[in-house]
């Protein structure tokens, strides 16, 4: 923080760009067992959890990430009874998929639990999600995790930080194989995969490290202000090749729309979040 301005200015993930916010309070700063976290009250975006310098969320745009990489796989298989989810420690994604009907059961597993105790303080509205009954959290490592689940889940939305310190495991080959492990007949996997603008080429390798495993691979995007280049994109791999991702399999009405109060996600907007730019198709498919 310089000059009451909050500055992501991270060097490794986004050389010579850096997104800033205008500080109102700093509330809350320690260093965890596992990284640096910092919540702030920004001017106009909210409350911020920041970990290692890196925005994880504010309180303006958060729904759009939550709710569509959670309504995305769920509304993509068709009985997602069993749901995983690895990271997340706000609490934001068991908050939308705990409003999916089908959803029985919720298992969360996120490795740091002062990310989680600090969210139930400051950030209430995203950490509600920890109160749902359907959800059981386990404080651990999502890699290690996966290793002793096999054949468990419908679902696996791995709503991690970026590739640099605890995460990094999580965007590799091998966490993919393991996923295959761990889901059922039919499952999908979908995980934060990063941003075309910034890095298509680490958007791409996490893509080919998914295909090892999953035959039916696609990138899905959403538009957030308070991430890098204003946009993330999703991983989603299933092994049934004729399973369309694009098209949803739950259709909702917008009255059970808006009694799930989704602000972003529609049928409409998951088809239309896997349309990508030439540019950006041709070089995640052909080539
Ligand atoms: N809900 C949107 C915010 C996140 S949170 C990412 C979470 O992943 C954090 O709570 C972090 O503690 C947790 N995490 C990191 N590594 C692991 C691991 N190995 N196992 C389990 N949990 C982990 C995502 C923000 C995306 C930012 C984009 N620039």
């Amino acid at each position: 923080i310089q000059h009451g301005w909050f500055s992501e200015i991270q060097n490794e993930l986004w050389p010579g760009q850096s997104f800033s916010l205008k500080v109102k309070t700093v509330l809350h700063k320690e260093k965890s067992k596992f990284q640096d976290i910092l919540i702030i009250d920004t001017e106009t975006y909210g409350r911020c959890l920041i970990l290692d310098g890196i925005i994880q969320c504010t309180t303006r745009d958060e729904f759009s990430y939550q709710e569509m990489i959670s309504f995305i796989p769920l509304c993509s298989h068709p009985n997602p009874e069993k749901v995983l989810i690895v990271g997340g420690g706000d609490g934001g994604v068991a908050r939308e998929v705990a409003k999916h009907p089908k959803v029985k059961e919720i298992h969360q597993v996120e490795i740091d639990d002062r990310v989680v105790d600090l969210s139930k303080k400051f950030l209430p509205e995203m950490a509600r999600g920890f109160d749902s009954p359907k959800l059981k959290l386990v404080i651990g490592d999502g890699f290690k995790y996966m290793k002793d689940h096999k054949d468990e889940f419908d679902v696996i939305i791995t709503d991690s930080s970026d590739p640099i310190g605890p995460a990094e495991s999580l965007f590799k080959e091998s966490y993919y194989g393991l996923m295959k492990t761990a889901l059922r007949v039919g499952g999908i996997v979908c995980s934060q995969g990063g941003s075309f603008w910034l890095d298509p080429s680490h958007v791409k390798e996490v893509m080919t490290g998914c295909r090892v495993h999953f035959p039916n691979v696609s990138y899905a995007v959403t538009s957030i202000p308070s991430y890098p280049c204003g946009h993330i994109g999703f991983v989603v791999g299933c092994l049934d090749q004729k399973l369309n991702l694009n098209t949803p399999k739950q259709l909702f009405s917008s009255k059970e729309i808006d009694e799930m109060d989704l602000k972003y996600y529609s049928s409409s907007i998951h088809t239309a979040s896997f349309n990508l730019p030439r540019w950006v198709h041709k070089y995640f498919y052909e080539s």
